[in-house]
């Protein structure tokens, strides 16, 4: 029974962020994310995300390659919640290459190509100008 943790704001939900869980669920058996809290946003990028946690929290509760999902309030508290969860593999996507190599040595971390042209950003720029 393979346990794997990823990490993610998934902010106005898209088909990226999906097929980051779906082959992020496909590395192993067992899927848990940490989905960034409202908090940990506005310290990071100083805004709040369009959804507010818990909506973003169910959406991504609700897929079915997903299997548990909890809050990750702080970037500092990674490798506390990778033993925490008892992963077996951390896997992120590509835009954070080589920013999780610390923790390889407690699991393996694997980093997936990003889903082409879709983002949180664009998207929220393409409605801004409708
Ligand atoms: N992603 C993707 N393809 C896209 C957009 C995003 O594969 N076109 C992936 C990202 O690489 C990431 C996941 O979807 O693995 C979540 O992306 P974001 O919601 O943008 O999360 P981020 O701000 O990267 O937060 O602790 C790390 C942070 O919580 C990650």
């Amino acid at each position: 029974m393979k346990r794997i943790i990823t990490f993610g704001t998934f902010d106005v939900f898209h088909i990226g962020h999906l097929r980051i869980l779906q082959r992020a669920r496909d590395c192993g058996d067992y899927l848990i994310v940490g989905v960034s809290s409202d908090r940990m946003n506005f310290n990071k990028k100083d805004r709040y995300p369009v959804i507010p946690q818990n909506q973003r929290r169910e959406i991504v509760l609700s897929l079915k390659c997903v299997d548990e999902v909890f809050f990750e309030e702080s970037l500092d508290l990674k490798g506390q919640y990778i033993l925490e969860n008892k992963a077996d593999a951390l896997v992120m996507g590509d835009d954070w290459a080589g920013r999780f190599d610390e923790f390889k040595n407690i699991c393996d971390v694997i980093y997936l190509p990003r889903t082409p042209s879709v983002s949180t950003t664009s998207l929220i720029e393409i409605i801004k100008e409708i």
